[in-house]
């Protein structure tokens, strides 16, 4: 029987092998993708952060701790569900100038493919200038603006203010997500949309295209 409690302390400990073969074995017992990422991995992440909080993690082990639960996430990406529909819309998806934070950015950029869309995952710390220029590059119809950090959040405002003054905010459906951000900001920056995970921001992905 799957332990979530395990997951969470693999994770917690920074034990990257321990958290991959807790991953398998969960999958090998066929707990659900979505249990896995919620219950486990994602549930691990939030006390390495309050851990993070109160000093009991320093920086280099919350990034161990980040890079195992990257790589367990890319053992979950092929297994996400698959949609039978024709792919539909094409999605930019970064983390705002001044944030490095992309775990959360990457999954909500995993479940829109595996909801049908076509996904340019451009990284992390990208200016408002660069999306501009990456809606005309990939003709985007959905920018999906990621935010870690209360700091960071304005630069979502400064990035749909660059899109309006490029003349693309028509062209474009706005979504903002991320830990600190809210529906009440999205709508006081003028976003189309906001999701609070990664499987919320895959269906809103799909309304806004279609
Ligand atoms: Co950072 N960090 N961090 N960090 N870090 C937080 C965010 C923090 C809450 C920790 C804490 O203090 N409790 C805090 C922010 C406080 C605040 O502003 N309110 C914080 C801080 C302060 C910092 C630094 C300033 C620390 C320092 O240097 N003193 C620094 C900033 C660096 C920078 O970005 N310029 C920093 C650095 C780092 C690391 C580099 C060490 C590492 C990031 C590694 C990486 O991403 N590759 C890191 C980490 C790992 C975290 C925590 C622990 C975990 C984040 C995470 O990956 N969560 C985090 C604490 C926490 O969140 N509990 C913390 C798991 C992930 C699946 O969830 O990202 O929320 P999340 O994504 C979700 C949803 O938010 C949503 O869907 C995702 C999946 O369901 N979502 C979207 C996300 N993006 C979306 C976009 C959408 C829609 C939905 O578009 C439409």
């Amino acid at each position: 029987m799957t332990d979530f409690n395990a997951m969470i302390n693999a994770l917690v400990s920074c034990d990257r092998d321990k958290s991959i073969e807790l991953v398998n074995a969960a999958l090998a017992d066929g707990i659900p993708v979505g249990d896995i990422l919620n219950q486990g991995l994602i549930a691990g992440m939030d006390i390495v952060g309050d851990k993070m909080e109160n000093g009991d993690m320093f920086i280099p082990e919350v990034l161990m701790a980040a890079k195992a639960m990257g790589e367990c996430v890319t053992i979950l990406k092929p297994l996400m569900s698959e949609d039978e529909g024709a792919r539909g819309g094409n999605v930019i998806i970064g983390t705002v100038k001044g944030d490095l934070h992309d775990i959360g950015k990457n999954l909500v950029g995993m479940m829109m493919e595996s909801a049908g869309m076509t996904v340019h995952n451009l990284g992390v710390d990208i200016a408002p200038e660069d999306f501009v220029a990456q809606i005309k590059e990939k003709d985007a119809q959905i920018v999906c603006l990621s935010a870690l950090l209360t700091t960071t959040m304005p630069m979502m405002k400064q990035t749909i203010d660059a899109i309006v003054e490029a003349d693309l905010r028509d062209q474009v459906k706005i979504m903002v997500g991320g830990a600190p951000v809210t529906q009440a900001f999205a709508d006081e920056i003028g976003a189309d949309g906001f999701a609070s995970d990664a499987g919320s921001a895959a269906k809103l992905g799909k309304t806004l295209s279609a």
